[in-house]
């Protein structure tokens, strides 16, 4: 019994798969923000952006990258994950406990849109939708469900990439079945079954950090590569595309699935 429940704790080895520039089928050029959490709804991307004084709602239109900040948040708060829920968006908070929740229609057809407000009370990071539910990552090796009423915690698993437990999970997002997640500081997505909790595949992507940040010299003394790492997961189930971008970066890569 004992021994059953060591071994059921690791994992398989995950493949590892490079992303080339040759994987990517569209760039788009987009104005640089801090992005937190992305995701597409209906036609059309929208960003969560954080750092205090500068956190925005954005929507971005995903043919010529043009992006409209449709809420400024307050100067107090860094936004962090972005998810859409029953025709709702919930933009979490870094550590300020409060959640901004927009109308989704409205976030599609207006230029400007006001949120209601509700608390989660611990640190948030990343944000996705799996199986109707909110599922939030906050800097550790485990992955939470909320519940819609409350936003407490219901359930939560942790990512293992083979024996070790994944740190510092980030940006997410739920694509046929699986959850795509950022780490804070790596070049590599890990695409990790929710049911076990073990990453499968490992996308390196370092080549389209190096093409989006070219533009940031690490010869600047104003340089910090923290500032630039990769946190942006978005899928559009209809057309079966992966949109990748990370923190100001200039571009915005789209990857067939
Ligand atoms: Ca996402």
């Amino acid at each position: 019994m004992l021994l059953s429940s060591v071994l059921s704790l690791a994992c398989p080895t995950p493949n590892q798969r490079t992303i080339e520039l040759q994987d990517v089928h569209r760039t788009i050029t987009i104005s640089p923000s801090y992005t937190q959490g992305l995701l597409f709804y209906k036609g059309k991307l929208f960003e969560s952006s954080g750092i205090y004084g500068r956190s925005r709602f954005s929507r971005i239109d995903p043919v010529t990258g043009s992006k409209r900040v449709l809420y400024y948040l307050p100067r107090h708060i860094f936004a962090e994950g972005l998810a859409v829920m029953k025709d709702k968006f919930y933009q979490f908070s870094w550590s300020e406990k409060e959640v901004f929740i927009y109308d989704a229609l409205e976030a599609l057809e207006r230029n400007s849109v006001r949120p209601n407000k509700d608390r989660y009370n611990g640190e948030a990071w990343g944000l996705t939708t799996h199986n109707d539910k909110l599922l939030l990552s906050d800097g550790t090796t485990r992955l939470h469900y909320l519940s819609a009423k409350g936003l407490t915690i219901t359930d939560s698993f942790e990512v293992k990439d083979g024996d070790k437990a994944l740190d510092d999970l980030n940006e997410l997002e739920s694509i046929k079945g699986n959850i795509w997640a950022n780490v804070w500081g790596s070049y590599f997505i890990f695409i990790i079954n929710p049911v076990d909790g073990c990453v499968i595949e490992k996308l390196d992507l370092t080549r389209l950090y190096e093409v989006a940040t070219q533009y940031a010299s690490e010869d600047d003394p104003n340089y910090d590569p923290w500032e630039h790492v990769l946190n942006g997961i978005a899928y559009d189930p209809l057309s079966g595309e992966v949109y990748i971008t990370g923190k100001n970066w200039r571009y915005m890569f789209v990857l067939n699935q």
